[in-house]
């Protein structure tokens, strides 16, 4: 009992003043950014400004290896950080020195530095790793699409863990380098503006860059022998598209239909004002998937679209997306309404346009053709549940919705909204909330009823408060 020489409050004392002022404040950063429909995606603590992808992928074996390079900058305090990422790390450096690293959860890569990150300090993240994406999966499922050619990053809203680590939510974007090494006489293709490519021994280098704030889900890669196409927009945006050499019969239809892309852009620009991004395009690997994605600058379509002849509509639904998506974000995914039901609106229009039929008589024929109690009603548009996330109803339920705001506060104010939005939140996020206060300001009309009805109530408006119809 005499062995004792320091009194436990005097040990405690001395232990506290041998640590830095930050670190005894520090704590872990949350392995998720807070969205209720996803409590994991994303991280806590940090906000990433850029990534830097240096990446080489072979299309034979699937291995993909290299380096993610990260600048963020701390949010708190921290001891530890997450990443999003799936595929093997062999090294994590922070600021230079050797970080440890261990995976958890789902999709979590736990990052210790050396030593705890004061809030609000510049931080450099590099991730050395390397893996076979298709065999890796998170909750049983895998997003990474191999081809006979090679493979396609582009999903949402999970596309990021199979090939880059990510502050992986859309609250925060962030701009990108994506170079990636392929084998001469294949293709990779990416975001934004071809910087430039480089050959040597056996492999070509594309370097892509996307130069505006871009949220991890719009960030692609794909892979494959492509035919590449540029050009120029009437109004000035440049346009790079390409093509899987491997379309067969869809091929005709699928470059009849995206080589509209400067033409649809600069159609949608006199709805939602400039296009805001430094390039425009859309690429058609030769997947089995069906779906499109609003991939930022460089939209992913599946050929699937196009198995029916051309298909303007769909490319006007994705460059919609490119103003309602991609430019102005969700905050959260519940948001997603300003995504699907914006985007439906512009088909809409074009359709118009086309001479196919009115936004009102097509307003008009969604509203007619589901009885009451069809399953469509019971999905609230503004907020659908992740199970319903990307339901029939929050494009179609979502677009009469429009329809509706349009008839309420009338054409003038509606479009004011339409090209005042993109502008009041360009590169950032905002909410549904934030949409109806700021459709309220332009327009000068209450309009929590309006959205209560057509957004948020699990039944088929009334015709009494069906404002979106003309029945
Ligand atoms: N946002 C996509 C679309 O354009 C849907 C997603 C599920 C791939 O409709």
């Amino acid at each position: 009992m005499h062995r004792r020489l320091i009194a436990p409050g005097a040990l405690a004392a001395s232990l506290l003043l041998a640590i830095p002022a930050s670190a005894a404040s520090s704590s872990p950063g949350a392995p998720g950014i807070g969205d209720p429909y996803y409590p994991a995606y994303g991280n806590g603590g940090y906000d990433v400004s850029h990534y830097d992808l240096r990446l080489t992928y072979q299309p034979r074996t699937d291995e993909l290896e290299g380096t993610a390079t990260l600048l963020a900058t701390t949010t708190q305090d921290l001891s530890r950080f997450d990443l999003d990422f799936l595929l093997d790390v062999s090294e994590v450096r922070v600021n230079g020195a050797k970080a440890s690293f261990a995976t958890s959860g789902q999709h979590e890569l736990e990052i210790t530095p050396a030593k705890p990150l004061p809030k609000g300090t510049p931080v450099t993240v590099v991730v050395r790793y390397s893996g076979v994406p298709s065999t890796k999966s998170a909750y049983g499922f895998s997003t990474w699409h191999r081809t006979p050619d090679g493979a396609v990053a582009a999903d949402e809203p999970e596309a990021a863990w199979w090939w880059y680590p990510s502050n992986d939510h859309p609250l925060d974007k962030a701009t990108y380098d994506v170079s990636v090494a392929v084998p001469d006489g294949t293709q990779a293709i990416s975001n934004g503006t071809l910087q430039s490519t480089s050959s040597r021994l056996g492999w070509t280098r594309y370097n892509w860059r996307s130069n505006k704030p871009q949220a991890t889900y719009l960030t692609t890669l794909a892979v494959g022998k492509f035919d590449i196409t540029t050009g120029t927009s009437e109004g000035g945006v440049p346009v790079v598209n390409a093509y899987s050499k491997d379309l067969g019969d869809n091929d005709g239809a699928a470059r009849a239909s995206v080589e509209r892309t400067g033409e649809l852009v600069d159609w949608l620009s006199g709805y939602f004002g400039p296009y805001p991004f430094s390039s425009a395009g859309g690429y058609v690997p030769n997947t089995t998937t069906g779906y499109a994605l609003e991939t930022q600058t460089r939209v992913y379509y599946s050929p699937k679209q196009f198995a029916n002849g051309s298909n303007t509509s769909v490319v006007v639904h994705e460059l919609a997306h490119q103003w309602y998506g991609d430019d102005v974000s969700l905050k959260g995914w519940k948001d997603i309404w300003i995504n699907e039901g914006f985007a439906r609106y512009a088909q809409w229009l074009w359709s118009e346009h086309e001479g196919e039929g009115t936004a009102q008589e097509l307003a008009d024929y969604v509203y007619a053709s589901h009885p009451a109690d069809d399953a469509f009603w019971a999905v609230e548009p503004g907020d659908p549940g992740p199970d319903d996330q990307f339901d029939i109803a929050v494009y179609d339920w979502g677009a009469l919705a429009v329809q509706a705001l349009r008839n309420e506060i009338g054409d003038d104010a509606f479009f004011a909204v339409l090209k005042g939005w993109p502008k009041k939140h360009a590169y950032g996020n905002a909410s549904v909330d934030d949409f109806r206060k700021y459709a309220e300001q332009v327009s000068g009309k209450q309009l929590a009823a309006l959205f209560d009805t057509w957004l948020f109530q699990p039944s088929k408006p009334a015709v009494s408060a069906a404002r979106g119809v003309s029945l």
